[in-house]
Protein backbone atom coordinates (compact mmCIF):
# COMPACT_ATOMS: atom_id res chain seq x y z
CA UNK A 1 0.00 0.00 0.00
CA UNK A 2 1.03 3.57 -0.83
CA UNK A 3 0.19 6.97 -0.90
CA UNK A 4 -1.45 6.50 2.80
CA UNK A 5 -3.52 10.10 3.18
CA UNK A 6 -5.86 11.07 5.61
CA UNK A 7 -9.28 13.07 4.75
CA UNK A 8 -11.71 15.53 7.33
CA UNK A 9 -15.07 16.00 6.71
CA UNK A 10 -18.14 17.17 8.83
CA UNK A 11 -20.14 14.18 7.45
CA UNK A 12 -18.70 10.38 6.26
CA UNK A 13 -20.38 10.88 3.06
CA UNK A 14 -18.66 13.61 2.61
CA UNK A 15 -15.34 12.42 3.36
CA UNK A 16 -15.60 9.38 1.70
CA UNK A 17 -16.09 11.65 -1.82
CA UNK A 18 -12.80 13.81 -1.03
CA UNK A 19 -11.17 9.98 -0.96
CA UNK A 20 -12.72 9.00 -4.19
CA UNK A 21 -11.61 12.58 -5.69
CA UNK A 22 -8.29 12.57 -4.56
CA UNK A 23 -7.46 8.26 -4.95
CA UNK A 24 -10.28 7.37 -7.69
CA UNK A 25 -12.48 4.19 -6.58
CA UNK A 26 -9.63 1.82 -6.12
CA UNK A 27 -8.81 3.46 -2.90
CA UNK A 28 -8.67 1.46 -0.03
CA UNK A 29 -9.91 2.09 3.46
CA UNK A 30 -7.64 2.33 6.31
CA UNK A 31 -9.37 3.95 9.26
CA UNK A 32 -12.01 5.52 9.90
CA UNK A 33 -12.30 8.13 13.37
CA UNK A 34 -14.62 11.05 14.61
CA UNK A 35 -12.47 13.87 15.53
CA UNK A 36 -13.38 15.69 18.53
CA UNK A 37 -12.61 19.35 17.50
CA UNK A 38 -13.50 20.90 20.60
CA UNK A 39 -15.78 23.20 22.62
CA UNK A 40 -16.39 25.30 19.31
CA UNK A 41 -15.92 23.44 16.51
CA UNK A 42 -18.20 20.35 14.89
CA UNK A 43 -16.57 17.17 15.52
CA UNK A 44 -15.42 15.47 12.35
CA UNK A 45 -15.03 12.35 9.93
CA UNK A 46 -11.65 11.38 9.50
CA UNK A 47 -10.56 8.82 6.45
CA UNK A 48 -7.46 7.14 6.34
CA UNK A 49 -6.93 5.96 2.98
CA UNK A 50 -4.48 4.85 0.45
CA UNK A 51 -4.08 3.04 -2.67
CA UNK A 52 -3.06 -0.73 -3.64
CA UNK A 53 1.01 -1.34 -5.04
CA UNK A 54 0.72 -1.70 -8.55
CA UNK A 55 3.15 -4.78 -9.24
CA UNK A 56 6.48 -3.02 -10.68
CA UNK A 57 6.97 -4.53 -14.31
CA UNK A 58 10.27 -7.03 -14.34
CA UNK A 59 13.45 -5.22 -14.98
CA UNK A 60 14.94 -6.58 -18.24
CA UNK A 61 18.39 -5.79 -19.31
CA UNK A 62 18.88 -3.98 -22.08
CA UNK A 63 21.34 -6.36 -23.82
CA UNK A 64 18.75 -9.27 -23.13
CA UNK A 65 15.62 -6.94 -24.09
CA UNK A 66 17.73 -5.84 -27.78
CA UNK A 67 18.49 -10.25 -28.22
CA UNK A 68 16.05 -10.54 -30.44
CA UNK A 69 16.95 -11.75 -33.54
CA UNK A 70 18.39 -9.26 -36.31
CA UNK A 71 16.26 -10.34 -39.67
CA UNK A 72 16.92 -6.94 -41.34
CA UNK A 73 20.78 -4.83 -41.25
CA UNK A 74 20.41 -1.41 -39.37
CA UNK A 75 20.67 1.43 -41.20
CA UNK A 76 24.03 2.76 -41.25
CA UNK A 77 23.37 6.57 -40.19
CA UNK A 78 21.28 6.35 -37.69
CA UNK A 79 21.14 4.91 -34.80
CA UNK A 80 18.60 2.31 -34.02
CA UNK A 81 15.24 2.68 -32.89
CA UNK A 82 14.64 1.71 -29.33
CA UNK A 83 12.49 -1.14 -29.51
CA UNK A 84 9.09 -1.14 -27.20
CA UNK A 85 9.70 -2.08 -24.02
CA UNK A 86 8.80 -5.64 -23.17
CA UNK A 87 5.48 -5.94 -21.67
CA UNK A 88 4.59 -8.48 -19.52
CA UNK A 89 1.56 -10.67 -20.55
CA UNK A 90 -0.78 -10.65 -17.63
CA UNK A 91 -2.64 -14.04 -17.61
CA UNK A 92 -6.73 -14.02 -17.59
CA UNK A 93 -5.84 -15.73 -13.87
CA UNK A 94 -3.93 -13.36 -12.58
CA UNK A 95 -6.41 -10.28 -14.15
CA UNK A 96 -9.64 -12.03 -12.42
CA UNK A 97 -7.63 -11.72 -9.22
CA UNK A 98 -6.97 -8.57 -9.29
CA UNK A 99 -10.64 -7.74 -10.03
CA UNK A 100 -11.75 -9.99 -7.36
CA UNK A 101 -9.87 -8.24 -5.10
CA UNK A 102 -11.03 -4.56 -6.06
CA UNK A 103 -14.81 -5.74 -6.10
CA UNK A 104 -14.12 -6.43 -2.37
CA UNK A 105 -12.20 -3.44 -1.31
CA UNK A 106 -15.33 -1.81 -3.40
CA UNK A 107 -17.67 -3.76 -1.09
CA UNK A 108 -15.62 -3.19 2.01
CA UNK A 109 -15.61 0.56 1.19
CA UNK A 110 -19.66 0.01 0.91
CA UNK A 111 -19.99 -1.43 3.73
CA UNK A 112 -17.86 0.81 6.32
CA UNK A 113 -20.16 3.17 4.38
CA UNK A 114 -22.88 1.95 5.95
CA UNK A 115 -22.16 0.70 9.06
CA UNK A 116 -20.49 4.63 10.21
CA UNK A 117 -23.69 5.73 8.81
CA UNK A 118 -25.45 3.58 11.05
CA UNK A 119 -23.80 4.27 14.32
CA UNK A 120 -25.10 7.68 13.68
CA UNK A 121 -28.15 7.91 12.16
CA UNK A 122 -29.75 4.83 14.84
CA UNK A 123 -27.17 5.57 17.56
CA UNK A 124 -25.23 2.45 17.97
CA UNK A 125 -22.74 1.31 19.53
CA UNK A 126 -20.27 -0.15 17.02
CA UNK A 127 -20.18 -4.07 17.45
CA UNK A 128 -23.91 -3.51 17.28
CA UNK A 129 -23.83 -1.49 14.24
CA UNK A 130 -21.58 -4.04 11.99
CA UNK A 131 -23.64 -6.82 13.34
CA UNK A 132 -26.96 -4.84 11.81
CA UNK A 133 -25.11 -3.90 8.70
CA UNK A 134 -24.34 -8.01 8.57
CA UNK A 135 -27.53 -9.08 9.10
CA UNK A 136 -29.14 -6.46 6.28
CA UNK A 137 -26.11 -7.61 3.89
CA UNK A 138 -27.41 -11.13 4.70
CA UNK A 139 -30.95 -10.24 3.20
CA UNK A 140 -32.62 -9.65 6.32
CA UNK A 141 -35.26 -6.92 6.20
CA UNK A 142 -34.20 -3.55 7.90
CA UNK A 143 -36.75 -3.50 10.52
CA UNK A 144 -36.64 -7.11 11.11
CA UNK A 145 -32.85 -6.57 11.49
CA UNK A 146 -32.95 -3.93 13.56
CA UNK A 147 -35.05 -5.36 16.62
CA UNK A 148 -33.24 -7.99 16.66
CA UNK A 149 -30.08 -6.11 17.10
CA UNK A 150 -31.83 -4.04 19.69
CA UNK A 151 -33.00 -7.12 21.78
CA UNK A 152 -29.71 -8.15 21.53
CA UNK A 153 -28.37 -4.92 23.00
CA UNK A 154 -30.87 -4.68 25.62
CA UNK A 155 -30.15 -8.18 26.49
CA UNK A 156 -25.99 -8.56 26.76
CA UNK A 157 -24.05 -7.88 29.81
CA UNK A 158 -21.26 -5.98 27.70
CA UNK A 159 -20.70 -4.58 24.37
CA UNK A 160 -18.21 -7.04 23.03
CA UNK A 161 -18.47 -8.28 19.82
CA UNK A 162 -18.72 -12.15 20.60
CA UNK A 163 -21.60 -11.78 23.39
CA UNK A 164 -23.27 -9.37 21.39
CA UNK A 165 -23.56 -12.01 18.52
CA UNK A 166 -24.47 -14.68 20.35
CA UNK A 167 -27.00 -12.23 21.90
CA UNK A 168 -28.36 -11.56 17.80
CA UNK A 169 -28.43 -15.47 17.61
CA UNK A 170 -30.57 -15.83 20.45
CA UNK A 171 -33.06 -12.93 18.85
CA UNK A 172 -33.10 -14.52 15.55
CA UNK A 173 -33.78 -18.03 17.11
CA UNK A 174 -36.60 -16.58 18.55
CA UNK A 175 -38.16 -15.86 15.83
CA UNK A 176 -37.65 -18.16 13.04
CA UNK A 177 -39.85 -21.13 13.12
CA UNK A 178 -38.99 -24.99 11.94
CA UNK A 179 -41.19 -27.23 10.66
CA UNK A 180 -41.24 -31.13 9.87
CA UNK A 181 -40.34 -32.11 6.66
CA UNK A 182 -43.25 -33.27 4.16
CA UNK A 183 -41.50 -36.49 3.56
CA UNK A 184 -41.31 -37.18 6.94
CA UNK A 185 -44.10 -39.97 7.77
CA UNK A 186 -46.56 -39.09 10.33
CA UNK A 187 -47.28 -42.87 11.27
CA UNK A 188 -49.74 -43.70 8.68
CA UNK A 189 -51.94 -40.79 8.11
CA UNK A 190 -52.33 -39.67 4.53
CA UNK A 191 -51.34 -36.25 4.06
CA UNK A 192 -52.04 -33.91 0.89
CA UNK A 193 -49.29 -31.42 -0.03
CA UNK A 194 -49.63 -28.96 -2.63
CA UNK A 195 -46.38 -26.62 -3.67
CA UNK A 196 -47.18 -23.35 -4.70
CA UNK A 197 -45.32 -19.77 -5.23
CA UNK A 198 -43.79 -17.42 -7.99
CA UNK A 199 -42.40 -19.08 -11.51
CA UNK A 200 -39.45 -21.14 -12.15
CA UNK A 201 -38.59 -21.19 -7.95
CA UNK A 202 -38.18 -25.10 -8.15
CA UNK A 203 -41.48 -26.13 -7.67
CA UNK A 204 -41.35 -29.16 -9.77
CA UNK A 205 -37.45 -30.36 -8.54
CA UNK A 206 -38.67 -30.38 -5.21
CA UNK A 207 -41.88 -32.27 -6.08
CA UNK A 208 -39.35 -34.77 -7.03
CA UNK A 209 -37.10 -34.68 -4.48
CA UNK A 210 -39.82 -35.01 -1.60
CA UNK A 211 -41.41 -37.48 -3.18
CA UNK A 212 -37.93 -39.47 -3.68
CA UNK A 213 -37.20 -38.70 -0.24
CA UNK A 214 -40.41 -40.26 0.66
CA UNK A 215 -40.25 -43.54 -0.89
CA UNK A 216 -36.46 -43.86 -0.07
CA UNK A 217 -36.24 -42.92 3.26
CA UNK A 218 -39.39 -44.36 4.62
CA UNK A 219 -40.58 -46.17 2.09
CA UNK A 220 -44.13 -44.85 2.07
CA UNK A 221 -46.56 -45.16 -0.90
CA UNK A 222 -46.56 -42.18 -2.75
CA UNK A 223 -48.66 -40.29 -5.41
CA UNK A 224 -47.99 -37.08 -7.67
CA UNK A 225 -50.66 -34.86 -9.07
CA UNK A 226 -49.87 -32.17 -11.34
CA UNK A 227 -52.16 -29.31 -12.05
CA UNK A 228 -49.99 -26.76 -14.20
CA UNK A 229 -51.52 -27.41 -17.67
CA UNK A 230 -50.52 -23.62 -18.21
CA UNK A 231 -46.77 -24.10 -19.19
CA UNK A 232 -45.90 -26.32 -22.22
CA UNK A 233 -44.39 -29.42 -20.92
CA UNK A 234 -44.92 -28.82 -17.49
CA UNK A 235 -47.08 -31.84 -16.98
CA UNK A 236 -44.52 -33.96 -18.49
CA UNK A 237 -41.88 -32.71 -16.32
CA UNK A 238 -43.70 -33.90 -13.70
CA UNK A 239 -44.48 -37.02 -15.74
CA UNK A 240 -40.99 -37.81 -16.35
CA UNK A 241 -40.17 -37.83 -12.99
CA UNK A 242 -42.97 -40.14 -12.08
CA UNK A 243 -41.76 -42.64 -14.62
CA UNK A 244 -37.89 -42.68 -13.38
CA UNK A 245 -39.55 -43.45 -9.72
CA UNK A 246 -42.23 -45.69 -10.52
CA UNK A 247 -44.52 -43.05 -8.79
CA UNK A 248 -47.94 -43.10 -10.10
CA UNK A 249 -48.37 -39.64 -11.28
CA UNK A 250 -51.55 -37.81 -12.55
CA UNK A 251 -52.82 -35.15 -14.52
CA UNK A 252 -55.73 -32.30 -13.51
CA UNK A 253 -56.99 -29.82 -15.16
CA UNK A 254 -59.83 -28.77 -13.06
CA UNK A 255 -61.72 -29.06 -9.62
CA UNK A 256 -63.37 -32.24 -11.11
CA UNK A 257 -60.43 -33.91 -12.38
CA UNK A 258 -58.45 -33.16 -9.27
CA UNK A 259 -61.11 -34.62 -6.95
CA UNK A 260 -60.99 -38.02 -9.17
CA UNK A 261 -57.28 -37.44 -9.27
CA UNK A 262 -56.98 -37.99 -5.81
CA UNK A 263 -59.46 -40.97 -5.62
CA UNK A 264 -57.49 -42.86 -8.23
CA UNK A 265 -54.06 -42.26 -5.52
CA UNK A 266 -55.91 -45.08 -3.69
CA UNK A 267 -53.59 -45.84 -0.75
CA UNK A 268 -50.66 -42.97 -1.33
CA UNK A 269 -50.06 -42.39 2.51
CA UNK A 270 -48.33 -38.80 0.33
CA UNK A 271 -49.79 -37.30 -2.01
CA UNK A 272 -47.88 -34.30 -3.89
CA UNK A 273 -49.37 -31.95 -5.90
CA UNK A 274 -47.43 -29.52 -8.13
CA UNK A 275 -49.20 -26.03 -9.56
CA UNK A 276 -48.28 -24.07 -12.02
CA UNK A 277 -46.14 -20.46 -11.30
CA UNK A 278 -48.25 -17.03 -11.76
CA UNK A 279 -47.58 -13.92 -10.99
CA UNK A 280 -51.00 -12.59 -11.46
CA UNK A 281 -52.84 -12.05 -8.19
CA UNK A 282 -56.22 -12.96 -10.07
CA UNK A 283 -54.31 -17.01 -11.41
CA UNK A 284 -53.10 -17.24 -8.13
CA UNK A 285 -56.11 -16.90 -6.32
CA UNK A 286 -58.37 -19.27 -8.99
CA UNK A 287 -55.77 -21.82 -8.65
CA UNK A 288 -55.07 -21.54 -4.92
CA UNK A 289 -59.66 -22.41 -4.70
CA UNK A 290 -59.52 -25.04 -6.48
CA UNK A 291 -56.50 -26.24 -4.54
CA UNK A 292 -58.57 -25.55 -1.58
CA UNK A 293 -61.45 -27.56 -2.86
CA UNK A 294 -59.56 -30.77 -1.67
CA UNK A 295 -60.25 -31.79 1.75
CA UNK A 296 -57.16 -31.63 4.41
CA UNK A 297 -54.82 -30.46 1.36
CA UNK A 298 -51.73 -28.21 3.07
CA UNK A 299 -50.33 -25.32 1.07
CA UNK A 300 -46.66 -25.61 0.68
CA UNK A 301 -45.34 -21.80 -0.24
CA UNK A 302 -42.08 -22.20 -2.16
CA UNK A 303 -39.92 -19.39 -2.85
CA UNK A 304 -36.69 -18.39 -3.78
CA UNK A 305 -33.78 -17.88 -1.26
CA UNK A 306 -31.96 -15.22 -4.04
CA UNK A 307 -35.40 -13.09 -4.11
CA UNK A 308 -34.32 -9.89 -2.04
CA UNK A 309 -35.58 -8.32 1.34
CA UNK A 310 -37.95 -6.33 -0.63
CA UNK A 311 -39.06 -8.65 -3.55
CA UNK A 312 -39.89 -11.33 -0.59
CA UNK A 313 -41.85 -8.93 1.71
CA UNK A 314 -44.15 -8.72 -1.87
CA UNK A 315 -44.40 -12.64 -2.40
CA UNK A 316 -45.17 -12.92 1.11
CA UNK A 317 -48.24 -10.34 1.02
CA UNK A 318 -49.18 -11.72 -2.45
CA UNK A 319 -49.62 -15.28 -1.14
CA UNK A 320 -50.63 -14.41 2.34
CA UNK A 321 -54.53 -14.69 1.23
CA UNK A 322 -54.05 -18.12 0.58
CA UNK A 323 -53.16 -18.89 3.84
CA UNK A 324 -50.74 -21.58 3.24
CA UNK A 325 -49.33 -23.35 6.40
CA UNK A 326 -45.44 -24.20 5.24
CA UNK A 327 -43.12 -22.69 3.60
CA UNK A 328 -40.27 -24.10 1.36
CA UNK A 329 -36.73 -22.26 0.26
CA UNK A 330 -35.30 -23.03 -3.09
CA UNK A 331 -32.21 -22.06 -4.38
CA UNK A 332 -30.25 -21.27 -1.43
CA UNK A 333 -26.97 -22.24 -2.94
CA UNK A 334 -27.51 -19.38 -5.24
CA UNK A 335 -28.45 -17.00 -2.61
CA UNK A 336 -25.34 -14.52 -1.65
CA UNK A 337 -27.66 -13.21 1.45
CA UNK A 338 -30.71 -15.69 2.22
CA UNK A 339 -31.77 -13.91 4.95
CA UNK A 340 -34.69 -13.17 3.35
CA UNK A 341 -36.11 -16.57 4.38
CA UNK A 342 -36.23 -15.46 7.54
CA UNK A 343 -38.15 -12.55 7.12
CA UNK A 344 -40.70 -13.78 4.60
CA UNK A 345 -41.21 -16.96 7.57
CA UNK A 346 -42.05 -14.12 10.62
CA UNK A 347 -44.46 -12.01 8.13
CA UNK A 348 -46.50 -15.21 7.09
CA UNK A 349 -45.83 -16.81 10.58
CA UNK A 350 -45.59 -20.23 9.26
CA UNK A 351 -42.42 -22.70 9.67
CA UNK A 352 -40.28 -23.68 6.99
CA UNK A 353 -40.02 -27.15 6.64
CA UNK A 354 -37.44 -27.62 4.03
CA UNK A 355 -34.44 -25.90 2.38
CA UNK A 356 -33.46 -26.77 -1.19
CA UNK A 357 -29.60 -25.87 -2.28
CA UNK A 358 -29.21 -27.21 -5.74
CA UNK A 359 -30.48 -29.01 -8.46
CA UNK A 360 -29.92 -32.66 -7.66
CA UNK A 361 -32.66 -35.53 -6.99
CA UNK A 362 -33.27 -35.39 -4.45
CA UNK A 363 -29.89 -34.89 -2.43
CA UNK A 364 -30.06 -31.25 -2.65
CA UNK A 365 -33.40 -30.75 -0.38
CA UNK A 366 -32.59 -30.53 3.77
CA UNK A 367 -35.05 -30.62 6.32
CA UNK A 368 -33.18 -28.12 9.00
CA UNK A 369 -33.82 -26.97 12.83
CA UNK A 370 -34.08 -23.54 14.10
CA UNK A 371 -30.67 -23.43 14.91
CA UNK A 372 -29.57 -24.16 11.70
CA UNK A 373 -31.82 -21.71 9.84
CA UNK A 374 -30.21 -19.39 11.99
CA UNK A 375 -26.74 -19.86 11.01
CA UNK A 376 -27.25 -20.29 7.56
CA UNK A 377 -29.06 -16.67 7.74
CA UNK A 378 -25.61 -15.71 9.27
CA UNK A 379 -23.69 -17.29 6.73
CA UNK A 380 -21.74 -19.28 8.94
CA UNK A 381 -22.33 -22.69 7.47
CA UNK A 382 -24.34 -23.62 4.19
CA UNK A 383 -27.54 -25.95 3.90
CA UNK A 384 -25.65 -29.20 3.46
CA UNK A 385 -23.37 -28.67 6.02
CA UNK A 386 -25.57 -27.98 8.91
CA UNK A 387 -25.67 -30.26 12.04
CA UNK A 388 -28.96 -30.87 11.57
CA UNK A 389 -29.48 -31.47 7.99
CA UNK A 390 -31.47 -34.53 7.85
N1 LIG B 1 -29.47 -23.79 -8.13
C1 LIG B 1 -30.64 -24.34 -7.89
N2 LIG B 1 -31.49 -24.58 -8.91
C2 LIG B 1 -32.67 -25.14 -8.63
C3 LIG B 1 -33.07 -25.46 -7.32
N3 LIG B 1 -34.32 -25.99 -7.39
C4 LIG B 1 -34.66 -26.00 -8.69
N4 LIG B 1 -33.69 -25.49 -9.45
C5 LIG B 1 -33.66 -25.28 -10.90
O1 LIG B 1 -34.55 -24.23 -11.22
C6 LIG B 1 -35.09 -24.43 -12.52
C7 LIG B 1 -36.61 -24.34 -12.46
O2 LIG B 1 -37.09 -25.46 -11.71
P1 LIG B 1 -38.59 -25.96 -11.79
O3 LIG B 1 -38.73 -27.07 -10.78
O4 LIG B 1 -38.99 -26.28 -13.18
O5 LIG B 1 -39.33 -24.65 -11.30
P2 LIG B 1 -40.94 -24.43 -11.17
O6 LIG B 1 -41.16 -23.59 -9.97
O7 LIG B 1 -41.63 -25.71 -11.22
O8 LIG B 1 -41.20 -23.59 -12.49
P3 LIG B 1 -42.66 -23.22 -13.11
O9 LIG B 1 -43.47 -24.46 -13.04
O10 LIG B 1 -42.36 -22.80 -14.51
O11 LIG B 1 -43.21 -22.10 -12.29
C8 LIG B 1 -34.57 -25.77 -12.99
O12 LIG B 1 -33.45 -25.56 -13.78
C9 LIG B 1 -34.16 -26.46 -11.69
O13 LIG B 1 -33.15 -27.44 -11.88
C10 LIG B 1 -32.15 -25.17 -6.24
O14 LIG B 1 -32.41 -25.39 -5.07
N5 LIG B 1 -30.97 -24.61 -6.59
MG1 LIG C 1 -43.16 -26.40 -12.48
Amino acid sequence: MSNFRTFRAPDTRSALAMVKAALGADAIILATKEVDNGLFRAKEIEVTAGLPEVPSMPRVSAAKAYAAPVLLPAPKAEAPAPAPAPRRAESSDELQGLRASMEEMRSELRRMGSQVRMERELQLPPPAAELLSLLINRGVEDALAEACVRQALEQSSNLSRSTLLSAVRNALSQRVIAGTAPWISEGGRRRIVALVGPTGVGKTTSVAKIAARALMGSKQKVAMITVDTYRIGASEQLTRYGEIMNVPTFVARDRVELTRAIERCGNAELILVDSAGRSMNEAVARQAEMLRSVEGISLCLTVSACTGPREMAAAAERYRSLAPEQLLFTKVDEASGPGSLLSASVRIGRPIVAVSDGQRVPEDIHALSGADLVELVLGERRAAQTAGAR
